[in-house]
């Protein structure tokens, strides 16, 4: 372990980085695709709904992560698995203001952890929108998602302590800039 992170220092040292590829799924109308903008830079622009992947590239730490925006309407959400047995990590979005479609986000977020082809990976569960005063707050939502069992804590717990899925929830607002550097320092850590 120690030899392998060494040989992981020099390479990041000499500009080498290691690619991480990350998903981001989750209903239409969540927020991926204002997501993969403002990984990329902090201007809010208006995204039509996603029919097309899309995907851009950042570096966070010793990574270098290629991130796929998805979309999310019905029809789109079928290919999600296409892409599941090579991916490293999954962004899960989740309106927190929208609660009539919490039901439908559940349904989808189960099959996604209950997915056979899905590796081991980290996932976190953007709640979004959190600037929205009809959102729900984090607890509430865990419970709604069924999601307090799943969850193994935001804090960096090595891998062979949590002894299964990482899973955690985020609460995010993209129009406010707040949290999703927190999600994406988590998942680097499971990634890395
Ligand atoms: N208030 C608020 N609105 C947001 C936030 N993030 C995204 N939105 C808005 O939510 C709407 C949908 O955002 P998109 O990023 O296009 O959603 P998407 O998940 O890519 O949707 P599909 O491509 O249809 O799957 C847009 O009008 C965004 O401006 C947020 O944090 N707060
Ligand atoms: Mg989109």
């Amino acid at each position: 372990m120690f030899f392998w992170n060494w040989i992981l220092d020099l390479f990041s040292y000499f500009g080498f980085k290691k690619n991480a590829k990350l998903l981001i799924i989750g209903l239409d109308n969540a927020g991926k695709s204002t997501f993969l903008d403002r990984l990329a830079d902090s201007r809010l622009a208006q995204n039509p709904p996603t029919w097309q992947t899309r995907s851009k590239q950042l570096d966070l730490g010793r990574l270098r992560f290629t991130a796929y925006d998805l979309g999310g309407h019905p029809t789109v959400r079928r290919v999600w698995k296409d892409y599941f047995p090579a991916v490293d990590g999954i962004i899960f979005m989740v309106d927190s203001a929208d609660s009539k479609r919490f039901e439908e986000a559940k349904t989808e977020l189960d099959s996604v952890l209950t997915c056979d082809v899905l590796p081991d990976v980290p996932v976190a569960v953007l709640f979004n929108k959190i600037d929205r005063k009809e959102a729900v707050d984090e607890d509430l939502l865990t419970a709604q998602l069924n999601l307090h069992t799943s969850k193994t804590g935001k804090e960096y717990t090595p891998r062979e302590k949590v002894g299964r899925r990482p899973v955690e929830t985020f609460p995010v607002s993209l129009v406010k800039l707040m949290g999703y550097g927190e999600a994406m320092r988590w998942l680097a850590y499971y990634i890395e």
